[in-house]
């Protein structure tokens, strides 16, 4: 379903007059009102005039996480104080949070990002949607819900954890729609196996998975364990939280809700904006913003344009589902490597569970990975031979797909802790 036709299905050129007029109407916001960017434009020696058309974005400054922490907690804000009706944080582990303040405007534009984001995946006033993403200040709760509510819908707002009584609301109240990490999806589809619930006979048909990388090979597992269609869907606490972008039925890119988020793609090397299909960094400027507005923000995941129309008739430009991030990119032994790259090899191999760690060390001034690969719980009760089979084969998997070798450890079910929220797929240990 498209929730908003006016706007998703607008002629594209009809589209960038909208972009036009809110970019110019944001760079004079900033230049004017926020010290941070009016100093940023003077040093690139740019003013709110020299934008004539949207191609004129890539003279403006960019905006990092760095500026953010440097400007925590209220430095970019962009309007007064008794304007910001709510606050979310990023879940960052290191240093300052990032902080978005929303107005009423704010909370507006998120209802209708993720309105349009649940109704992309066929969501409904008929549907009940358990919202199991963390309430607070992660967005993932509060943006679901928003959205529900626009749309009509029931909403459940478990928050994220207490996976028993999760199932128990499952199976009682009928949830048609999940909006979970897809980590957690299938954490659930293994406890519900567990406690001999047949989640496969449930209600449930769909759910929005998103909030960390996941695999094409992830969705399908997602899909058959439950018996529904697993949606990707992508944001940041820093643009708005979740509803940046979203799949629709075709599945096949994520709709950028662009008449709000304006994206570009960069090589981040260079800063040079690359054409549609070229693969590179992500960044945003949330044209219509009136909290905490974002110039050319970079988001540090990677991911490609798709300019081509979808067949769901939307006319929104799509991002490429995210490759990684060019920060929690590995590199061993001086090869990059994404835990994504590592997870879609691992789920084509037989026997093997979705769950995986992945520990990095340097020994002997060499790097050295230890996967720990939950294996399937029948192969446990096989003959050794079996699993020294299946470890070797991984291992020949990844040194072809990654080009280096890799240390395999084949773990009983159940053994890698599972998280409640996003998954911790990497622990590095090397000291450099
Ligand atoms: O994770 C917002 C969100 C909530 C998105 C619920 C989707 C669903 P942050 O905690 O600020 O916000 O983390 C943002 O998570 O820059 C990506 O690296 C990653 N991420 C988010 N969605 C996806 C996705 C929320 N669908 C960071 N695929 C982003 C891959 C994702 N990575």
């Amino acid at each position: 379903m498209i929730f908003n036709p006016e706007y998703e299905c607008m002629d594209r050129q009809a589209r960038d007059k909208l972009q036009l007029a809110a970019l110019k109407n944001l760079t004079e916001t900033l230049f004017s009102k926020v010290p941070f960017y009016r100093k940023k434009m003077i040093e690139a020696g740019i003013t709110p005039k020299d934008i004539h058309c949207t191609k004129d974005i890539d003279k403006l400054p960019f905006t990092t996480k760095d500026d953010l922490r440097d400007n925590y907690p209220h430095g970019l804000r962009a309007c007064p104080q008794d304007r910001i009706v709510e606050v979310h944080m990023s879940s960052g582990t290191t240093g300052k949070p990032v902080v978005n303040e929303y107005t009423i405007k704010d909370l507006d534009i998120w209802r209708q990002s993720m309105a349009r984001t649940l109704a992309g995946a066929g969501c409904t006033r008929d549907d009940i949607v358990q919202n199991c993403y963390g309430y607070g200040l992660f967005t993932g709760g509060a943006g679901v819900h928003y959205g529900a509510l626009t749309i009509g819908a029931e909403v459940l707002p478990m928050s994220s954890g207490n996976t028993e009584r999760q199932l128990m609301i499952l199976r009682d109240f009928g949830s048609t729609m999940l909006t979970c990490t897809p980590s957690y999806a299938l954490y659930l589809a293994e406890e519900a196996a567990e406690s001999g619930i047949d989640i496969r006979a449930l209600p449930i048909s769909k759910g929005c998975f998103g909030a960390e990388p996941w695999s094409e090979n992830m969705r399908i597992e997602i899909e058959e364990r439950f018996n529904m269609k697993a949606y990707d869907i992508y944001g940041l606490t820093e643009i708005i939280g979740p509803g940046v972008a979203f799949e629709c039925e075709a599945q096949h890119g994520l709709h950028v809700n662009e008449d709000f988020f304006f994206p570009e793609i960069i090589d981040s090397a260079t800063g040079k904006v690359l054409p549609a299909g070229v693969k590179g960094e992500l960044v945003f400027t949330t044209i219509t913003r009136e909290g905490t507005p974002l110039l050319r923000y970079r988001t540090r995941d990677i991911t490609c344009i798709i300019e081509e129309p979808c067949s769901c008739g939307r006319t929104t430009r799509r991002i490429q589902r995210l490759f990684g991030r060019t920060d929690d990119m590995l590199i061993i032994r001086g090869v990059n490597i994404f835990p994504s790259q590592i997870e879609q090899a691992l789920i084509e191999i037989e026997g093997t569970e979705p769950q995986y760690l992945i520990i990095v060390s340097r020994e002997n001034h060499l790097d050295e990975v230890e996967l720990q690969v939950e294996v399937k719980k029948e192969l446990f009760t096989d003959e050794t031979r079996g699993l020294e089979n299946l470890r070797s084969r991984i291992e020949q998997v990844m040194r072809s797909k990654l080009q280096i070798g890799l240390r395999v450890k084949l773990v009983e079910p159940k053994t890698i802790e599972r998280s409640i929220g996003k998954a911790k797929r990497v622990i590095d240990n090397r000291k450099i």
